[in-house]
């Protein structure tokens, strides 16, 4: 069986809830939530809340008990997504194989549905049946990770980059913050709902390194990939002259500091419950297609 096989009980169980966690179509304002479902419901790789979820039972708990936390990554996933595409960041037309929001109901609405699906995230995590300490916490790991320590931060150096020549170090921090960050926090907020605490900086860092490959794949996948296999645009980095570590680096060396980095995501998860899952997960987000 195929490793996107194995995933697949775990997907569907996030797409269930996902469905349950979003507003009706039926409800006011409906265009809202339409966009909303659209984007969130589309099919994506839900590689976050897989993690979220493989992370708790990796540290002893039950994953139902993170299904929840699991949801509300995604939701902040999505966001990013919808937000990323608009016109005033990178303009794209194909999101998940489809129109992107924006294009699908217009720019307001996109904006908005990123708006309020960043909202529901924080509700869901309110919402948790937790103790508060830990319901406080999961909301503080998924701030940090969103804000300028996190994805608006490393997006926004990443935008004032463009068409201006920038040195490893930054590069290395945009992809750190607009993509690992998340990655991370999906790892730590699992293994905060699990029960072994001992293993959650480990499960941090592993998110970390595991983040930052994944990145760097996304960047050679643009240059290498198509936009059928992808589900969205390729050559565009180059095309806005982007920041990617082929642009620095070249595709074979790249391709190999995303291989390394997995191996050393790998080597935080010894003797974890999940480890052959965790490390099928680290050389997947290096070895995929799209
Ligand atoms: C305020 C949360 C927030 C966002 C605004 C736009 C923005 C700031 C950040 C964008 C961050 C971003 C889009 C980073 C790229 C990360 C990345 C590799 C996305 C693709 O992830 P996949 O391949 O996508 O897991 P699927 O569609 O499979 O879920």
């Amino acid at each position: 069986m195929d490793f996107e096989s194995i995933l697949q009980p775990t997907i569907n169980q996030v797409n269930a809830r996902l469905d349950q966690l979003l507003p009706p179509t039926t409800e006011t304002p409906s265009v809202l939530h339409e966009a909303m479902r659209y984007s969130c419901l589309a099919p994506g790789k839900r590689l976050r809340p897989a993690l979220t979820l493989i992370c708790t039972q990796a540290t002893g708990g039950d994953p139902k008990q993170a299904l929840d936390a699991a949801c509300a990554v995604e939701m902040i996933h999505c966001f990013s997504l919808i937000h990323d595409d608009l016109p005033g960041i990178d303009n794209d037309d194909l999101r998940r194989g489809m129109p992107t929001c924006h294009k699908k109901f217009g720019e307001a609405v996109a904006i908005l549905a990123g708006d309020a699906l960043f909202a529901l995230a924080f509700e869901v995590l309110g919402n948790q049946q937790a103790e508060t300490t830990v319901v406080v916490e999961t909301m503080k790991i998924l701030t940090r990770a969103v804000g300028t320590y996190g994805l608006v931060g490393g997006e926004t150096i990443d935008v004032l980059s463009e068409g201006k020549p920038v040195d490893a170090d930054t590069l290395e921090l945009i992809h750190r913050r607009k993509t690992a960050s998340l990655i991370a926090a999906a790892c730590e907020i699992g293994s905060l709902l699990g029960s072994k605490q001992d293993a959650r900086p480990k499960l941090k860092e592993y998110g970390e390194c595991m983040g930052l490959a994944f990145q760097i794949a996304d960047d050679f996948l643009n240059e290498t990939g198509t936009p059928e296999q992808l589900g969205k645009a390729a050559g565009s980095d180059r095309d806005r002259q982007k920041a990617t570590y082929p642009a620095i680096y070249g595709i074979d060396e790249s391709r190999k500091k995303a291989f390394d980095l997995a191996e050393k995501a790998i080597q935080n998860i010894q003797g974890l419950v999940n480890q052959s899952i965790l490390e099928g997960l680290a050389k997947y987000s290096v070895e995929r297609l799209y």
